[in-house]
C-alpha cells in the first residue's frame, strides 16, 4: 500500500463535546502519524471552497453553517484541522470515522458511536476525514501551506 496524507478536521460538535483527545487515540492506534495540525477560525470562503462539491444540495447551506461552528457555539469559527500520513492512510480513518450519516455509521466508529443526526436532519457526525486521493491532495493543500507539513 502507498503511504498516503489525508486531511482530518475536528468539526465544531467535536470540539464542543471534547472528543478531540479520543479521536487523535484512536488514529495513534492504527499507527498511524500526525505530520500536521494547526486551529483553522473558517472563513465562509474556506467553507464554500471545501465543500464545493455539495453546492446545490438541500442540506448545504446548514452545511456550511455547521462547519462555521454556528450551531456550537465556538469562538472564532474554530476547528482543528490535521493532517495525518501513513501506509493506505486514506481508507483506514475513513473506516476509523465511518459512515458519513451517523445512523448508518458502525457501532464502534467515531460517528457512529458520537455522531448524531439532529431533529432538523443535519449530520453532526464528529470529524470530515478525505474520501479519496483526489480529495485528499486537494483538501490538504486548500487548508495547509507546505511550510505546515513536516517533510
Ligand atoms: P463525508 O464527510 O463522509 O465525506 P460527504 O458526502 O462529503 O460526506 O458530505 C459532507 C458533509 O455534509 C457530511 O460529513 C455531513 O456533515 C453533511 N451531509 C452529507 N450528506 C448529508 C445529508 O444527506 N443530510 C445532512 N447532512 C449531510
Ligand atoms: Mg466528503
Amino acid at each position: 500500500m502507498p503511504i498516503e496524507q489525508t486531511l482530518i478536521l475536528i468539526k465544531p460538535d467535536g470540539l464542543h463535546r471534547k472528543l478531540t483527545g479520543l479521536t487523535i487515540d484512536r488514529l495513534d492506534n492504527a499507527g498511524l502519524e500526525m505530520v500536521a495540525a494547526k486551529m483553522v477560525g473558517v472563513t465562509a470562503e474556506l467553507a464554500e471552497k471545501h465543500y464545493a462539491e455539495h453546492v446545490g444540495k438541500p442540506f448545504y447551506a446548514n452545511l456550511i453553517k455547521y462547519i462555521r461552528g454556528e450551531f456550537h457555539g465556538l469562538a472564532d469559527h474554530r476547528v482543528l484541522a490535521m493532517v495525518y500520513r501513513g501506509e493506505g492512510c486514506i481508507a483506514k480513518v475513513r473506516e476509523i470515522a465511518g459512515a458519513t450519516n451517523p445512523e448508518a455509521a458502525k457501532p464502534g466508529t467515531i460517528r457512529g458511536s458520537f455522531g448524531r443526526v439532529t431533529t432538523a436532519g443535519q449530520f453532526e457526525n464528529v470529524l470530515h476525514a478525505s474520501a479519496n486521493a483526489a480529495d485528499a491532495a486537494r483538501e490538504v493543500a486548500l487548508w495547509f501551506r507546505n511550510g505546515e507539513i513536516l517533510p
